[in-house]
């Protein structure tokens, strides 16, 4: 920390009696902002409030309760492990937890940690702008309220701004049609109605073989091919049960040592120093056990090409199996990206509900959608009939929701044009001119890349330190050198280009699929234990790059 002056912050007073005043504003109460609460509020003894627009907590999961959601992280890690007390109490019931089990969690934990007194629900940031005289921020809500806060930590999430392509004719479709991300909270019912699930990422994967067994017909509208890897979901055993509370002290560590915060093992082998047979020995294995750790199946299959290949070549094969109809097949096998560089699927029965006689499969890549008509979808070879029409189309993710926001620092410049190129921040955390404002899982953070909930506390555990520190040396203001931003970007680039990741062009790590969104591959890829240690040293060596008064 280098320290330009120092300033008495914590009893500072402010003139207007009709702002409600906090040591810290956040915003968002889903694993980020619930987590960070608890340790302004309890761990530090500061007031705190959250806002957020949902109806109650959840984040991403009060959002997305479309048919099929799921987390595609195993449940037992996906989740908090900063209390024991939370962890040796709480059971998974499923291998991968469904939605409304993940909301479960997160009100239990919400009403364990009396978290809810200190959020408002049903309450939308809609200005946050920075005040030199007094160092604080100034947020202004929906409701036409003022707060005022030392520090800003925005927690709205990764995956929570719904993107509904712009396709013309939709303001005249006479049926039915939803986002996956903004899905109602009434049953929807497909029962005899033809639905159309437009988007092939992992949303519209686990939603479509849900979706076939109750609608009459199911239409997929696929625009580029994708790879899954089967989940192999299952219930939870006691054995299983036992197995993960005598293991949680390793699986625990092992998630935090770990490259993406999985606690897998991944086989230090190349691929390409293995016989034929012992490597499709081993995908066959890790095929037949199902979900994300197909990926650790040898170390370089996101490093080199030719590794890559003998993975993306095997999943290939899988799907001409699996698939009987051969033109439906091939038009199913991707083609144009390495396996795992768009953020690769799991999934349960995808590819055979293809064989299914209520699904068929549109290529939009080969017809593309022209318009959407008042009865259906109308591509450059056909219009088909439809009585819903599903939006599995992702989001603006990474900085999507944040850029809503009003947010205006230092001279009154907005985060929106500062980030008009793409984002700059130093370590994903804090962004120069933005004093006091904090992200977590911000871009050019491992974030999306890993297991969230492990980068969520790594991230708030670091925020709550610095203030802390802040607090501690009576500092009033810490923001980053915009030397150290500028460098951070660079070593984000540096290290995705030592992956294959920026090869998926389409990808939504480079913010390809939202139109006019600058391009930047915006997650950092270093590794998740790397970067944690990284931010730890630099905390340690007086906050290097940051600078604070
Ligand atoms: P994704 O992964 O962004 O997938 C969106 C899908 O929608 C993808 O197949 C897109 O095709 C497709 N898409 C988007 N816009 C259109 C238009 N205009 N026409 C046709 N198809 C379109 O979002 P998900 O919700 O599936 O997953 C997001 C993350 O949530 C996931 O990665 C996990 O981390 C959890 P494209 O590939 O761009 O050609």
């Amino acid at each position: 920390m280098s320290h330009e002056a120092n300033a008495l912050t914590t009893d500072y007073t402010l003139n207007s009696n009709d702002v409600a005043t906090f040591d810290a504003i956040i915003i968002g109460a889903g694993f980020s902002g619930l987590y960070q609460l608890h340790t302004l509020r309890d761990q530090l003894n500061l007031s705190a409030v959250v806002f957020d627009v949902a109806g109650d907590v959840g984040g991403t999961w009060y959002w997305n309760r479309y048919p099929g959601a799921r987390c595609d992280s195993e449940s037992y890690y996906y989740c908090y492990s900063f209390s024991k007390e939370l962890q040796d109490e709480w059971r998974w019931t499923e291998l991968y937890p469904q939605h409304d089990e993940i909301r479960r969690y997160l009100s239990h934990v919400a009403d364990r940690f009396d978290l809810r007194r200190d959020i408002r629900l049903n309450t939308r940031v809609e200005s946050a702008i920075f005040e030199e005289d007094t160092d604080t921020w100034l947020v202004s809500t929906n409701e036409g309220k003022s707060y005022r806060a030392r520090f800003l930590i925005s927690a709205v999430g990764v995956l929570s701004s719904a993107n509904v392509p712009n396709i013309a004719g939709l303001d005249k479709f006479a049926g039915e049609w939803y986002h996956t991300g903004n899905w109602p909270h009434h049953p929807v019912d497909f029962s005899g109605k033809s639905v159309g699930i437009i988007g092939t990422g992992s949303t519209g994967i686990q939603a479509a073989p849900v979706v076939a067994d109750q609608a009459k017909h199911l239409t997929v509208f696929q625009r580029t091919a994708n790879y899954s890897v089967p989940a192999r979901n299952r219930p939870l055993s006691s054995d299983d049960q036992q197995w993960i509370q005598d293991n949680y002290d390793e699986i625990r560590l092992k998630a935090r040592t770990s490259t993406n915060g999985h606690p897998f093992d991944v086989n230090q082998e190349s691929a390409l120093e293995v016989s034929d047979e012992a490597r499709q020995q081993r995908y066959e294995d890790a095929w037949t056990k199902g979900g994300l750790r197909f990926r650790a199946s040898y170390r370089d299959l996101l490093q080199d090409k030719s590794a890559n290949d003998t993975a993306s070549e095997f999943i290939r094969e899988k799907i001409r199996q699996v698939v009987k109809d051969p033109v439906t097949a091939e038009k199913l096998v991707p083609k144009d990206h390495p396996f795992a560089s768009k953020r690769p699927p799991i999934d349960t029965n995808y590819f055979e509900t293809f064989n299914r006689e209520n699904v068929s499969l549109i290529d939009v890549k080969a017809t593309p959608i022209v318009e959407i008509t008042e009865t259906g979808i109308k591509t450059t070879d056909a219009e088909y009939p439809l009585d819903v029409i599903i939006f599995a189309t992702g989001f603006d993710a990474m900085t999507g929701s944040l850029l809503k926001i009003d947010i205006r620092g230092v001279g009154g410049r907005t985060l929106k044009e500062t980030w008009a190129q793409g984002p700059r921040n130093y370590l994903g955390i804090q962004v120069p001119h933005f004093p006091n404002l904090f992200t977590v899982m911000g871009p050019g953070s491992p974030s999306v890349l890993t297991n969230n909930p492990v980068a969520i506390e790594q991230h708030v555990e670091w925020i709550r330190n610095c203030i802390r520190d802040m607090n501690d040396r009576r500092l009033s203001r810490i923001e980053p050198d915009p030397a150290a931003a500028d460098e951070w970007v660079e070593e984000v680039n540096r290290a995705a280009n030592k992956t294959l990741l920026p090869m998926a062009s389409s990808s939504w790590y480079l913010g390809a699929n939202v139109p006019g969104k600058p391009r930047a591959f915006m997650p950092y890829a270093g590794g998740m234990a790397y970067y944690a240690n990284l931010s730890r040293e630099i905390a340690e060596n007086d906050y290097r790059g940051f600078v604070t008064r």
